[in-house]
């Protein structure tokens, strides 16, 4: 059963607000970061909000890490979805629910955004509803949890 969430972010998400505005949008992680815990905090679900990294290694040591403490893990992979075999080898591990964010609509971008590594292996996926992604991956977690919570 899950209790708590990882938010992990990959590569450039760290400049969320000032990065592409027209695709990204201009709230910064930081701030995405407080909504996710208001939201979390609503559904009676614990938040670890990772953060971010621009090294592929970190990412996968802290999906082993959400691994061994049993949260579900919200992911944003950035343009790892795309190139990275090892993040998908990684939250396959999980024993909770993984859901994949984008905040740009990837299937309406350039072809190489298209096909995900990571879309193989997570439970859902959530993309181009800007800052909500994370915010409606946050409440698919709580669902999932509610429903096996359910008698
Ligand atoms: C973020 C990135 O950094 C890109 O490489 C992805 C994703 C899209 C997003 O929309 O959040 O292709």
């Amino acid at each position: 059963m899950v209790s708590s969430i990882v938010v992990l972010n990959g590569p450039s998400l760290n400049l969320l607000g000032s990065r592409e505005p027209e695709v990204y949008g201009s709230t910064t992680l930081q701030e995405i970061e407080v909504m996710c815990r208001e939201r979390a905090a609503g559904h009676g679900l614990q938040l670890n909000f990772f953060r971010q990294t621009n090294h592929e290694g970190f990412l996968i040591d802290w999906i082993h890490e959400a691994r061994s403490i049993g949260a579900a893990v919200v992911i944003n992979p950035g343009s790892w979805a795309t190139t990275s075999v090892a993040i998908a080898d990684a939250l396959k591990l999980s024993e909770q629910p993984v859901i994949e964010v984008h905040i740009s609509n990837i299937h309406s971008r350039e072809p190489f955004r298209h096909a995900s590594h990571v879309s193989r292996v997570a439970k859902g996926v959530i993309a181009g509803l800007g800052f909500r992604s994370y915010l409606y991956a946050i409440d698919a977690v709580a669902d999932i949890h509610a429903i096996t919570r359910a008698p």
